[in-house]
């Protein structure tokens, strides 16, 4: 006896499938403790729909999806950056503003002055904006402390909101991201440090799965992030890369060499980047929300990330600075829109390619086993979810079996101490 049968649905499982979306007009789905019991046509049900299941729930014909999965997000972090947006909007780069002590280390200025609590408290809104929008797992970098206190200031803030909203959180600790100001006359040694010291101590705390590095040249070599990545596989956290996003400093490669989990960004990853991440399985994570706000003209090699067989991944980045982007189907449209991804692609890439960039095999599609991490949204085929230009859709989620209200933002608060 399942728990709950949804019947009156439509069905898209993100599960192999040749029409890429896994799509079943008159569908069923039966939940059994937290997990997908069964999934199929509503005709090969195995019984009358009273013996199944102890509830029975109709979705009216909407469409049922996985879970979203939002793959890449800062989404600690103090103050805001609309003065840079100002700036670059008015010609300036990002490069420049960077060098001029605007960009992240503005950013940094502001994260540094909150406590964990103010931290957390900033997050929610923009989790909740995410969360309404369908997703039910949510990577949260650090990356604006650039010292370990901050840094493991951040990561207790994205762990409290693991606790205060629902929603399954996966932090990682963006060790090498900007070499902050006062460490300017000694690089070689604030990089030894974040081997040596900031990784052990979130892992001592358990702060982290996975540690990620922006190589780039406004921000670290090849050499310097190949030093922390070594230390974060030999402390066995997994490792994502931002690579590329700005000039080809071959992060790609760079993220195949470590095995990473995903490569983010990848504008200017050449054919070479493209194959290392092919033979290793490295899903590239598209951020369009980035390329979009920095006005961008080189677009990620989508042709040959499609035939090499890179899975695609597409998150937000949601951050003060390049991308301050709260909805993930949003995202989605605008990686069709921007870099020519179709409807599948751009499906897949907030469904079961974002769970692969994450390491996470239990959810991302509708199968037998799978998590129940659900939704359901106020349109009839997929193809729309990447189509509407910020419209909310997402009418029920149910995370590990359990429905929350889709407008979360005042079913939880904050908690307060
Ligand atoms: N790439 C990005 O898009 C964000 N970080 C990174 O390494 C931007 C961070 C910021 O500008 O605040
Ligand atoms: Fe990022």
């Amino acid at each position: 006896m399942w728990d709950c049968l949804w019947t009156d649905i439509r069905l898209a499982t993100a599960a192999e499938a040749s029409d890429g979306f896994g799509y079943l007009e008159a569908g069923a789905i039966g939940l059994k403790d937290g997990k997908i019991a069964w999934v199929g046509a509503a005709r090969d049900l195995p019984g009358p729909v009273s013996a199944l299941a102890r509830e029975h729930r109709e979705g009216g014909g909407r469409l049922m999806t996985p879970g979203l999965i939002d793959a890449h997000t800062h989404l600690v972090f103090g103050g805001d950056r609309a003065l840079d947006f100002d700036l670059r909007t008015q010609g300036r780069s990002y490069a420049e503003i960077t060098a001029q002590g605007g960009g992240i280390r503005s950013t940094v200025r502001a994260t540094r002055s909150l406590s964990v609590d103010a931290l957390c408290e900033r997050a929610l809104p923009r989790a909740r904006s995410l969360l309404s929008d369908g997703v039910t797992t949510l990577e949260i970098k650090s990356g604006y402390g650039l010292d370990l206190t901050t840094e493991l200031n951040m990561l207790r803030a994205a762990r409290q909101i693991a606790s205060a909203l629902d929603v399954d959180i996966r932090p990682t600790l963006l060790a090498l991201h900007a070499l902050p100001d006062e460490r300017a006359h000694e690089r070689a040694r604030f990089v030894e440090e974040v081997a040596n010291e900031w990784i052990p101590a979130v892992v001592e705390e358990n702060l982290a799965v996975a540690v990620d590095v922006f190589c780039e040249h406004i921000a670290f070599t090849p050499a310097e992030c190949r030093q922390v990545l070594t230390a974060a596989r030999d402390a066995g956290l997994a490792v994502k890369v931002h690579a590329d996003q700005l000039s080809d400093l071959g992060g790609a490669a760079l993220a195949a060499e470590f095995g990473a989990l995903s490569a983010d960004h990848v504008e200017y990853t050449s054919a070479a980047g493209v194959a290392a991440l092919a033979q290793q399985g490295t899903v590239a994570t598209l951020l369009p929300g980035a390329y979009l706000m920095l006005a961008e003209t080189q677009r990620p090699p989508i042709a040959l990330l499609r035939t090499a067989g890179v899975p695609m991944a597409i998150a937000t980045d949601l951050n003060p600075g390049t991308s301050p982007l709260a909805s993930l189907t949003l995202a989605a449209t605008l990686a069709r829109a921007q870099f020519g991804l179709t409807a599948s692609e751009a499906f897949l890439g907030i469904t079961r390619h974002a769970a692969r960039a994450l390491g996470l095999k239990d959810r991302g599609t509708l199968a037998v086993g799978q998590r129940a991490d659900l939704c359901l949204w106020e349109i009839s085929h997929p193809r729309e979810l990447s189509y509407w230009l910020g419209r909310p859709l997402c009418a029920t989620v149910i995370r590990a079996g359990r429905a929350r209200a889709a407008n979360v933002t005042s079913a939880t608060a904050a908690p307060r101490h």
